[in-house]
């Protein structure tokens, strides 16, 4: 028989989407920000959802054993807790865009489900929490927090968090520290940091759960490329959520979440030992 300690050695999909949508839940909260929000507009965005819904059955004359198929999943998704992964996967890049379109600062990308909030404070340079053997190639980033007027931002907040040499995240994989690959910095007087990591692997959507069923039934591949997480705030700004990618990874070009921009692909040089060393900065817009 299988105890639940073996249970939860495995990383299952369900494991982790039950820990994205509690974490969603206890960090969050969603209804208290929207309301104020007036039925006239929840009534228009509901009836054009359903309308977009009404006409793809009508284009593709859906049968009942399909609406059927779809009932019966979307109860699952909500079973395996995916509706945190699904939404940031196939959802928020489009929610993303439309909400800071009128930057003039840093390009910014997708939270998606794995952020947690109050990791380690490091100072303005430091290594990011991890095991004593830690595998994946060492990554030295030096970087400045600015102003779009240029002026440099001292005591700006840059949170990292990322995926381990094997794709997973800590608090949502079993058998991982709990702050592993997560840290808190905080720029220096001239709004510089350094942060030593690891670099990432690829990230691939669990192939058990209703996303990785979804992803087999229509043929399509279930990969992020390699990335790493910030969400950069300072006094008086916009708070900057983004991903930064690693140049050549297949997946630059067809992450399935949509989430890589250009702007977005590091440059690593080699540091002569096996490592890389980064350097990339940001640029935030006033808050108006
Ligand atoms: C990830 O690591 C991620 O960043 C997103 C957006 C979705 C699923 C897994
Ligand atoms: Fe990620």
């Amino acid at each position: 028989m299988t105890t639940v300690e073996q249970v939860q050695d495995v990383a299952t999909a369900a494991a982790s989407g039950a820990s994205a949508t509690e974490h969603f839940r206890k960090d969050k909260s969603p209804f208290e920000a929207v309301k104020d929000t007036p039925p006239e507009r929840v009534s228009t965005l509901i009836n054009d959802v359903l309308a977009g819904v009404h006409a793809t059955i009508r284009k593709h004359k859906v049968t009942y054993d399909e609406y059927n198929a779809l009932k019966a999943w979307l109860i699952n998704v909500g079973e395996d807790g995916e509706w945190p992964l699904f939404l940031d996967v196939w959802v928020e890049h489009v929610v993303e865009e439309v909400n800071t379109a009128h930057r003039q600062g840093n390009k910014g990308s997708i939270e998606g489900p794995y952020y947690v909030p109050n990791a380690p404070e490091l100072g303005s340079k430091g290594t990011l929490p991890m095991r004593p053997d830690e595998k994946g190639d060492r990554l030295v980033w030096n970087g400045q927090v600015r102003s779009i007027d240029g002026s440099p931002l001292a005591g700006a907040k840059v949170e990292l968090w990322h995926a381990d040499a094997d794709g997973y995240y800590s608090q949502f994989a079993p058998g991982i520290p709990e702050w592993n690959l997560r840290g808190t910095f905080i720029t220096d007087d001239q709004g510089n940091f350094e942060i030593t990591t690891i670099r990432p692997a690829p990230y691939m959507i669990p192939t058990d759960g209703s996303c990785g069923k979804m992803i087999a039934a229509a043929g399509w591949h279930p990969w992020r490329p390699a990335h790493l997480h910030l969400k950069v705030s300072a006094p008086g700004h916009e708070m900057l959520t983004v991903q930064l990618y690693f140049p050549g990874d297949p997946h630059n070009d067809d992450d399935v979440a949509s989430a890589v921009k250009p702007e977005l692909v590091l440059d690593p040089k080699e540091d002569g030992q096996g490592g890389h060393t980064i350097s990339y900065d940001f640029v935030l817009d006033p808050e108006n």
